[in-house]
């Protein structure tokens, strides 16, 4: 047996896993959880990026002995360091105001559609890219020697080593996805410094080992490895899809966010797949994470707090019983990317569209669960039409698994068998990649065996024709 520490930060948690590998078999536990609570400061909404840390040493603490750990988060943001390796600042939150109509300057310089061929990302205003063009005349980028991404930067206070792991690299839009390597063209047009990045690593490399003072701290002895991972909680969480050999297959990472589409062996740079906003970032081993980015859970998440936190068993069995696509939203609007007011947004979309507007939290929960899985199949539908891939199954991985109607109401949306599970997807591809390093499984599809043996699983047939989901999407399209 090997135990492997997986530190998984999203949006609104964070957590160390622990996952066991035997000959055959694969278990993963909880060390420990901790809140993740981005904070509004004067200059705007910020990372607690302190608090994340001390939430990982105390996860370490907490795992004990491991043979190695690996740390994945969301993409596209960072922290910045100064010349002495000093922390500028609190990393700005992707959900931040401040990217607000920078798109269009940075179009002036590159335009939109060489920017897509030579980049192969979606436009998002939270794009690296972006964020940098934002941040343009700041006193903090004018001081920073080095950049790093939020695992990064937790990867150099572990270990004093600075690296930038490739697949959450390629969220920056700086990387060229056909080379997998810097955008060196672009970056140098847009006068962004790629000297601010530390060199690139993959998913496998070795990351360094845990310095004396950490091991101090959290009471582990040496020496503890780091492993790189897919350090984008996307690419960990796509690498633990539990496909069977062949199987030809979409997915949808569900969470904060839901990210649907592909894997493919080389990016898709057509007009039309920029029109369609579908991304290419990168995955394991130089694939291609073809996919769109959905709202998600999001959506539900901003209510629920909105609602003063009901209980949301009760909430889902309520909606549930609510008659289907009376009104749905279009889950892909970056309109509903800020925090905050969500209920009241919601039900003025319903209202700007035409649509009867949902009042109760039951109706307005259906509405988004139909409004998700109308997005899901138009994303899962334009996918396989763009890369010419079809496929016969629909793997929905991520805390949105849990979620039985979601799921569901995905399979009767897209027509196809859906199958749901693993919930923590992103720490088990992040476990698996490093047993994968250490010689303990396979190649990727032997991973994702090992994870269709092994864990529990849930199969959603569709029900009933897709004719009523073609008829809520034209009415949506209007
Ligand atoms: C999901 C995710 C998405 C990315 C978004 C912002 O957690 O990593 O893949 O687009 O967060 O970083």
């Amino acid at each position: 047996m090997k135990s492997y520490a997986a530190v998984d930060l999203g949006a609104s948690s964070g957590r160390v896993m622990v996952g066991r590998l035997g000959p055959d078999s694969l278990d993963l536990t909880e060390a420990h959880r901790f809140p993740n609570r981005p904070v509004r400061t004067p200059e705007g909404l910020r990372w607690d990026i302190l608090s994340l840390y001390a939430g990982v040493l105390d996860g370490l603490r907490a795992a004990g002995h491991v043979d190695s750990l690996g740390i994945d988060s969301w993409a596209v943001d960072y922290g910045l360091l100064d010349a002495d390796g000093a922390l500028l600042g609190n990393p700005v939150h992707y959900r931040d105001a401040r990217t607000e109509g920078v798109a269009e300057k940075v179009w002036a310089t590159v335009p939109a559609d060489e920017l897509y061929a030579r980049t192969g990302l979606q436009y998002a205003p939270f794009n690296t890219l972006y964020q940098l063009a934002a941040a343009r005349s700041s006193a903090q980028l004018a001081q920073a020697e080095r950049l790093l991404l939020i695992p990064d930067l937790l990867t150099y206070w572990l270990t004093g080593e600075a690296g930038t792991e490739l697949t959450n690299a390629s969220t920056t839009q700086l990387i060229d996805p056909r080379t997998r390597d810097w955008s060196y063209d672009v970056a140098s047009r847009l006068g962004i410094d790629l000297k601010l990045f530390a060199p690139l690593r993959r998913p496998g490399d070795p990351a360094g080992l845990l310095r004396p003072e950490v091991l101090e701290e959290t009471g582990l002895t040496g020496p503890v490895p780091v492993t790189t991972v897919g350090s984008h909680d996307t690419a960990s969480a796509v690498a633990a899809v539990p496909a069977t050999r062949g199987e030809r297959f979409a997915y949808i990472c569900t969470g904060t966010w839901s990210l649907a589409g592909l894997e493919l062996d080389a990016p898709v740079l057509t007009e039309a797949s920029r029109a369609a906003n579908f991304t290419n970032e990168l995955g394991l081993d130089g694939t291609v994470r073809y996919l769109r980015n959905i709202m998600g859970l999001w959506l539900l998440q901003e209510c629920v707090r909105a609602w003063g936190n009901p209980d949301l068993a009760t909430l889902l069995g309520e909606a549930a019983d609510v008659p289907p696509l009376r009104s749905v939203v279009d889950a892909g609007d970056a309109a509903f990317l800020a925090p905050g007011r969500m209920p009241s947004r919601i039900a003025d979309a319903c209202r700007d569209a035409g649509l009867p507007v949902p009042e109760s939290p039951a109706e307005i929960t259906r509405c988004i669960l139909d409004s998700l899985a109308l997005a899901h199949r138009r994303a899962i539908a334009e996918a396989q039409a763009l890369a010419d891939r079809p496929v016969d199954v629909v793997h929905i991985v991520g805390g949105g698994t849990r979620n039985a109607l979601l799921c569901q109401l995905t399979a009767d949306a897209c027509g196809l068998p859906v199958v749901a599970g693993p919930p923590e997807a992103a720490a088990l591809g992040n476990v698996l990649v490093q047993a994968r390093a250490d010689g303990l499984v396979g190649d990727r599809a032997a991973m994702r065996e090992l994870l269709a043996r092994t864990q529990p699983l849930t199969r959603y047939e569709p029900r009933g024709t897709t004719a009523v989901w073609q008829v809520a999407e034209e009415r949506l399209a209007r």
